[in-house]
Parts: structure tokens; sequence; C-alpha cells
């Protein structure tokens, strides 16, 4: 692509001539297909009730994975930190009962094991994407990779991040653009679409979006989704919560069952006029 030159050094994660785009099969679905794939679930799995009682609704709305989280890094130690483990068998749990596969955060390089004995699919969050070990543990991992951009990594910082993955032996490797920061107050972070068609450019692996961190308030998330699939994204994932006012971790963005009903709704004309399907 003329004028969009990424390092050479990046060599597993470059789109080269003639080369196919990368699918990753996770269960019956794949990333980076025909199908724009939607992870929906909420920030942090609180109790059993509350993640079944989400996992069910996005299910019952066409969401095709579930997310979660049972780790949490978060920005203050006072903070929830997540149930650990018991989170990771709620998460199974909910599988078993919806079928859909479960995507979930790991965020240390001794709890992979662990986590990949739960999970479908691994998600290396924004505040760890430039943990070495961690990338390389992953690496090694059986099951495919979800990598966050960091607050502030440039594009080539990132595919450097999944080149560790990719150069570790795990081809699975699905990149996950969250919003990065710039000036602006009103939003939580900047999400930059144009990362997805510069990507769809430069590298073969797929891409989503997460318009719930990238904009940190319900009300933009629908739209932002909508502009994603616009932009060529492979999946969205998103945060949805039964009583978000009660969420013990990004409440303000996570849209309640309704919303994420008609957010469904709102992303099918967009995915067919770009020939895609949801
Ligand atoms: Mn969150």
């Amino acid at each position: 692509m003329a004028g969009i030159e990424i390092s050479p050094r990046i060599k597993l994660a470059a789109k080269r001539e003639g080369m196919d785009a990368t699918k990753v099969r996770v269960g019956a679905h794949e990333i980076g297909g025909d199908r724009v794939v939607v992870i929906a679930g909420p920030c942090s799995v609180e109790s059993r009730e509350q993640l079944f009682e989400v996992a069910s609704a996005v299910k019952e709305a066409g969401a095709h994975m579930i997310r979660g989280g049972a780790f949490k890094p978060r920005t203050l130690p006072y903070s929830f930190q997540g149930l650990e483990e018991e989170g990771l068998k709620i998460l199974a749990e909910a599988r078993d009962l919806t079928g859909l596969p479960v995507v979930t955060e790991v965020v240390a390089p001794g709890d992979v094991g662990l986590v990949e004995s739960y999970a479908d699919v691994l998600q290396i969050g924004a505040r760890n994407m430039q943990n070495y070990p961690l990338l390389k543990r992953v690496g090694e991992a059986e099951k495919p990779v979800l990598l966050k951009r960091a607050l502030s990594a440039t594009i080539e910082e990132w595919l450097g991040a999944a080149e560790y993955i990719l150069a570790g032996g795990n081809a699975n490797v699905i990149l996950c653009e969250r919003g990065i920061r710039t000036f602006g107050k009103l939003t939580r972070f900047t999400l930059d679409l144009a990362a997805v068609p510069l990507l769809k450019e430069v590298t073969h692996l797929p891409v989503v979006v997460d318009p719930s961190h990238g904009t940190g308030h319900r009300q933009l998330v629908a739209p932002m989704a909508r502009a994603a699939i616009a932009a060529g994204a492979d999946g969205l994932i998103i945060e949805v919560h039964n009583e978000p006012e009660k969420a013990k971790s990004d409440g303000a963005q996570s849209l309640r069952p309704a919303g994420f009903v008609s957010l469904m709704e709102g992303i099918r004309p967009v995915a067919e006029a770009v020939g895609r399907r949801i």
C-alpha cells in the first residue's frame, strides 16, 4: 500500500502480497470471516446469578461469545480485583448453559495454564499489551489470544506485541482497538476507528473493536459499534450488565440487556451494507 509502510522488522504480523486474511476459529465461529462476531457480557464476573442473567440475555439477543473478567487489572489496588478462579468456574458454567464460547483476561504468566483450562479465548488487556513475559507465555498457549491495544500504543508497537505471540508459535491472534488516550475529558478514551482500515492494509490479523471502553458512555456504544462495522471491523466486544448502576466496574459504559438488543438490531443493516453478516 503506497504511503503506509510498517517496519520491515515486523515479519509475522505483516500482510504480504497475495496473502489470505487470518481467520481465527473459536468453537463454531470464525473471527475474520464473512460474519461479524459479537462478544458481549459484563466487565467483571460478580456472581453466578449476575453472569447467568447477562449471558442468557446476550445469547437471546444474538451474541456469539460471552465476555467477563475474573482477573481484573484495576487502576487502583482498592478497586474490585475479580473473583479469580471462582469467576473462571462461573464463566465455564455460563458456557455450558448458553453454548457460547468464553473470552476472559489473563494478567499473569503463571495464570495462563489456569485461565486456558476454563476459557476459549485469552484476553490480554490494554495495560498488559507490553508485558513481554505474558506475551511470550500466551505465545505458547493452545487458545487464541485477543490482544487489546495499550492506552498510548502506536500501531507498530501494537503489532510488535502481536509479533511476540506469533513468534512464540500461537498463530491465532485477534487485535482489539479499545480507544487511545488523547486530550478530551468527556469521553474515557478516543476510539481510533481509522486503525481498522489501516490494520487491514498492513496486517492479515482480524480486528475487533471495543466501543465500551473506547467511549466510556453507554449512549455512545451503539453508534460507535455501527461505525466500527462500517469501517471494516471483524467483530465487536461490548459490555452488558443487568444492573449497570450496581456494577462493580464500568457501569457507566455497560448497556442494559434491552440496549444490547437494540445495538444488535442496529448493526445488522450496517453489516449488510458493507457485505458482511452478523
Ligand atoms: Mn471493563
